[in-house]
């Protein structure tokens, strides 16, 4: 250790002498901390944080890059291999927002407890000892950053919070892949010393009897050298971490799921709301309403029509959709917010109005809503314009949609992201491949 000093050029009494004054720091005297304890926690993160990283960076392909429509739009080395988001299973971004968001909230509690459990070291004295140790502290304080800050855009942006005066999709996209960075250092720095953490002692019999004496110290600096009296047995912490994980994941789960579920999503400020709450087909969840929409209610009257163009060009009203072949499917949609409801919604397949306006086998098509704003325009890949289930829906659960569900006609397509499920539809543009 004698070169810690030199590494920086310091004369090594000087580097001494800064060691000695230790400002009045806090000091953590918990026994319960100890290289098993954080392993614990450490090892539950290592497992289920990749699945909330990996359901991140599909969201983003399945918002289709390619078409510009990600946010952030230009990500530079960042870009992802680009493929076409898959329209089978329907249920694919249900599940993956579902776990995305759902497992994101679950795992707050475990990273908080991770946090705690290595705090000391937040508090080391001197805080530099070396370059490499000046290197490590560096990325700690990306990894421990970066998540935090995940947490707190995810967590304001489901409940619908924009206090930030940035972009939430890009914050939280570049803040991700920071934390992967990060993340990915620390795995390789630390994974050993997990290892020898997770055997240092015998998680059965931890579970087994409430042990409170403190965990031998092996030198990481988390074993408090003059510990307090115990609060609780590292069972019991493991208990409250655990049970804390698990109501907020009781607590969530049933945004995801339909019916009765929902009643004990008490963390969703979303889908609270209905478009008619009268029992019927349209009686389900809305987060943007028709009024909020800003557009004119004559606009979707007797007058309304649905401009096509292709090879050649198309406009047909609402009784003259209506009476080309109808097809039903029961499809969600899925919210990249994790909320979502499954619907039995009718309409005309989107392939029936590629092929009737010259494009068979269209590349792309471009849907634009009565709206502007952020959701006025969406597009569509080939796959998912052929997909049988694909619809310009007119109906939902055999009823006409409500205004609120996006009258007179909307997208629903599987596995799309809902965000790009149009309501209101004005018109659709169907492009070659
Ligand atoms: N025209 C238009 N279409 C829209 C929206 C919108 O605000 N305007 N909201 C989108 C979003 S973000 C979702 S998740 C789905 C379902 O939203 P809803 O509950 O507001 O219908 O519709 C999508 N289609
Ligand atoms: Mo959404």
């Amino acid at each position: 250790m004698a070169s810690a000093g030199q590494q920086f050029g310091f004369p090594a009494p000087l580097w001494k002498a800064i060691a000695r004054v230790r400002p009045p720091l806090p000091r953590w005297r918990s026994p319960l901390r100890g290289p098993w304890l954080t392993s614990v926690f450490a090892v539950v993160l290592l497992v289920l944080l990749p699945v909330v990283i990996i359901t991140g960076l599909l969201s983003y392909i399945a918002y289709g890059p390619q078409f510009g429509q990600a946010i952030p739009g230009d990500v530079g080395v960042l870009r992802l291999p680009g493929f076409d988001w898959s329209t089978s299973p329907s249920w694919l971004y249900q599940l993956n927002q579902g776990l995305h968001v759902g497992l994101g909230l679950v795992l707050v509690p475990v990273v908080l407890a991770k946090l705690w459990s290595v705090i000391p070291k937040l508090f080391e004295w001197p805080p530099v000892r070396s370059l490499a140790h000046a290197l490590e502290r560096l990325s700690l304080l990306l990894l421990v950053g970066s998540i935090l800050f995940e947490i707190v855009t995810g967590i304001l942006n489901i409940q619908y919070d924009y206090v930030f005066g940035f972009s939430f999709y890009a914050a939280h996209y570049t803040g991700a892949w920071i934390f992967i960075g990060a993340f990915a250092a620390h795995v390789v720095l630390k994974l050993p010393r997990m290892v020898r953490g997770l055997r240092s002692r015998s998680l059965r019999a931890e579970l087994r009897a409430p042990t409170t004496e403190q965990e031998p110290d092996d030198g990481s600096g988390l074993v408090a050298a003059d510990p307090g009296p115990p609060t609780m047995s590292r069972r019991g912490a493991l208990a409250l971490v655990g049970g804390g994980a698990a109501l907020v994941g009781a607590l969530t789960v049933g945004q995801t799921l339909d019916g009765v579920g929902r009643a004990t999503a008490f963390l969703l400020p979303r889908g609270r709301t209905t478009a008619l709450p009268d029992g019927g087909p349209n009686d389900f969840p809305v987060n943007r309403t028709f009024v909020s929409s800003g557009i004119d209610p004559a606009a979707t009257g007797a007058g309304w029509a649905l401009d096509l163009t292709g090879t050649r060009a198309a406009r047909l009203s609402r009784p003259e959709l209506a009476a080309l072949a109808q097809h039903t499917a029961e499809l969600p949609i899925a919210c990249v917010e994790g909320w979502s409801t499954v619907q039995v919604w009718s309409g005309v397949p989107l392939r029936d109005l590629a092929a009737l306006c010259g494009v068979p086998e269209p590349g792309s098509a471009l849907v634009r809503s009565l709206e502007s704003g952020p959701f006025a325009q969406a597009t569509l890949t080939g796959g998912q314009v052929l997909d049988p289930d694909s619809l310009l829906a007119l109906q939902v659960g055999g009823a006409d949609l409500a205004p609120d569900h996006g009258f007179p006609a909307r997208i629903i397509v599987p596995a799309l992201p809902g965000v790009h499920c149009t309501k209101w539809v004005r018109s659709i543009e169907f492009g070659r491949a």
